[in-house]
């Protein structure tokens, strides 16, 4: 049976993560795998009342430590009441972002202090270390261009703009150079295409769950 594991999608605006996301979590139940689906900020009841405010208030301006301070108080609620007990029960956690967004879009993106943000998400997911992420890559432009398609308003953070949007990108394909967990799959093609890659990344890296034996 398989053990519980925790997967990351990460990446831009547009990137493909909730798509990808949504297509693992199908591909893991088709088998019978207990899959918890997640995204950040949100999946709790204080999680979700702080992404109405750090994303819908597009009248509010605020500054970034306090952009990272209501996201990592949804993160605290995130990590207790949605991944651990998922992972105590065996499930396959898979969250549509994660600590790396933090990094990327306050870090990077706002200019926050890197050291500074990294000591601050202690509190918030004290041990807890995915298994895995997954960065979804694709130019700023074909991001902005997907999310447009797909209609809707620009949440608080969209609204920073491209040159930001830009530095958030470039943040994460650092993070992606640097991590040891981190894979960086390009979010190009067709979303089954793009899903190929996920699925192939999975199976080397977490042969036990997502490899023959596991599935
Ligand atoms: N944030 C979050 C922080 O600043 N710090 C943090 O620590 C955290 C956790 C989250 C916002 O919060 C910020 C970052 C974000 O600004 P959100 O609504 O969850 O906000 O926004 P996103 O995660 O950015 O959602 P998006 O919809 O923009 O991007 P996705 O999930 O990457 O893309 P997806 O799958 O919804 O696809 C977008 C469109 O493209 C199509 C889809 O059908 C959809 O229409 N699409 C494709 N089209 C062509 N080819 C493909 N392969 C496609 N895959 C999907």
């Amino acid at each position: 049976m398989v053990k519980g594991c925790f997967v990351v999608l990460e990446g831009g605006e547009g990137a493909g993560k909730s798509t990808q996301a949504a297509l693992l979590a199908r591909w893991l139940r088709d088998r019978g795998v207990p899959c918890t689906l997640a995204r950040e900020p949100g999946s709790t009841a204080v999680g979700e009342a702080i992404r109405e405010v750090v994303l819908g208030r597009t009248d509010l301006e605020m500054p970034a430590e306090s952009e990272l301070l209501l996201i990592l108080a949804a993160r605290a609620a995130f990590v207790r009441e949605v991944v651990r007990p998922a992972l105590a029960r065996g499930d396959v956690v898979v969250a549509d972002r994660f600590d790396l967004s933090t990094l990327a879009y306050q870090g990077y993106g706002r200019g926050l202090d890197l050291a500074r943000v990294r000591a601050a998400m202690e509190v918030a997911t004290g041990d807890l270390r995915p298994d895995l992420y997954l960065v979804l890559d694709v130019p700023v432009e074909e991001g902005v261009a997907r999310r447009r398609a797909a209609g809707g308003s620009e949440d608080r953070i969209e609204r920073a703009g491209a040159d930001f949007l830009r530095a958030v990108r470039d943040g994460y394909l650092e993070l992606a150079e640097a991590g040891e967990r981190v894979e960086l799959v390009s979010g190009l093609g067709s979303p089954l295409r793009v899903q190929e890659r996920v699925l192939g990344c999975l199976r080397r890296r977490l042969p036990d769950v997502f490899g023959p034996r596991g599935n």
